[in-house]
């Protein structure tokens, strides 16, 4: 393990002030190469105060690479971690290494250009999830949105093992509770001519974040707000990577467990297309993924992407 790790875990499992002398004992080395590490970190972003008597993280929630390699050990798809504490968009970080042919989990603490679709943006401060999966794939192109759905699925099922809240899913890229987005997924795609080369699945989640007073598109809450307690998010983690990972080797089931999850269905809706903004009662999934909306005429529309609100 690298001394900054070391270090690092030391200071988040410590309630109190740490002194240089401590973390020099502990570690076998000398107090100038603690110090040494802790500006490091501190250049890296992570909030250690620097005190009179020793050392102390500000904020304990935070991962370590130990803890997120548990979860690629474990699992059949992912075979690398990346975790960074900064980025702009993990969207980005992991393209590039798509492009390389990784399949990779890129997992940031705080993004600073995180982005929603049509280039909207994200808001992704400190203490929510925000991670890109990025995979080699050769579904065909027509089934590359059922990713979007699995990864909702997956994220509401996630939430529910976690906190009890009961999840669920709005087409075409949400999870609700309580009618409130605390989770919205963004999904990018190489592909050629009719298969898919690698997919990009972006996944925000507000677990223990902050969220601006800003109108969102649709009202906004994190975990925390809505459990009253902050929320585990090594938990929340290990569980969406099962709950994925199982969704995946069974892809044409996605859609059923989507719809069983499903705050959409059955609902009056307006879905705003780039075309069009259609209003009806929204009544199923197609088998090709698509949002049936029945309108007052009688007119039954196969919807594939825009935005929806729930009016009834
Ligand atoms: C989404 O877009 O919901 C997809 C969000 C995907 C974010 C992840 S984080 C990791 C990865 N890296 C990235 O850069 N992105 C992905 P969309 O349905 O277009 O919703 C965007 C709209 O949600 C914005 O225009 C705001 O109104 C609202 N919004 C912004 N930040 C939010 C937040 N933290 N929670 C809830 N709503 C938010």
């Amino acid at each position: 393990m690298a001394i900054e790790d070391k270090v690092l875990k030391l200071l988040r499992a410590s309630s109190n002030i740490l002194s240089g002398e401590i973390l020099a004992k502990e570690l076998k080395v000398s107090r100038v190469a603690i110090w040494k590490t802790v500006n490091r970190l501190k250049e890296r972003g992570y909030p250690i105060q620097i005190r009179k008597r020793g050392y102390f993280l500000e904020n304990k929630d935070i991962f370590l690479k130990e803890d997120l390699e548990d979860i690629t050990v474990k699992s059949k798809i992912f075979d690398n971690f990346v975790y960074l504490w900064k980025t702009n968009s993990t969207m980005d970080v992991a393209r590039a290494l798509a492009e390389e042919g990784k399949n990779v989990i890129v997992l940031a603490e705080c993004q600073t250009q995180g982005r929603g679709r049509l280039g909207r943006k994200w808001e992704s401060p400190l203490g929510g999830l925000w991670l890109t999966l990025s995979l080699k794939s050769s579904i065909p192109l027509k089934k590359s949105f059922f990713l979007t759905y699995l990864a909702s699925v997956a994220t509401a099922k996630a939430i529910r093992e976690v906190t009890n809240l009961s999840a669920k899913v709005k087409w075409p890229n949400d999870v609700l509770v309580m009618g409130k987005k605390v989770a919205g997924i963004l999904l990018e795609i190489k592909a050629e001519v009719d298969a898919l080369i690698y997919a990009l699945v972006g996944i925000g989640i507000n677990v223990n974040n902050a969220l601006s007073e800003k109108p969102y598109l649709i009202p906004a809450a994190s975990l925390k707000d809505l459990v009253g307690t902050p929320v585990s998010r090594k938990e929340l983690l290990e569980k969406l990577i099962i709950e994925f990972e199982s969704l995946y080797e069974n892809l044409d089931g996605v859609l059923q467990e989507w719809k069983a999850l499903s705050e959409t269905l059955g609902r009056q809706v307006k879905v705003r297309t780039l075309q069009e903004s259609i209003e009806g009662v929204a009544l199923d999934l197609n088998e090709d993924g698509a949002l049936l909306v029945k309108t007052k005429e009688g007119t039954i529309k196969a919807i594939f992407s825009g935005d929806c609100y729930h009016l009834r």
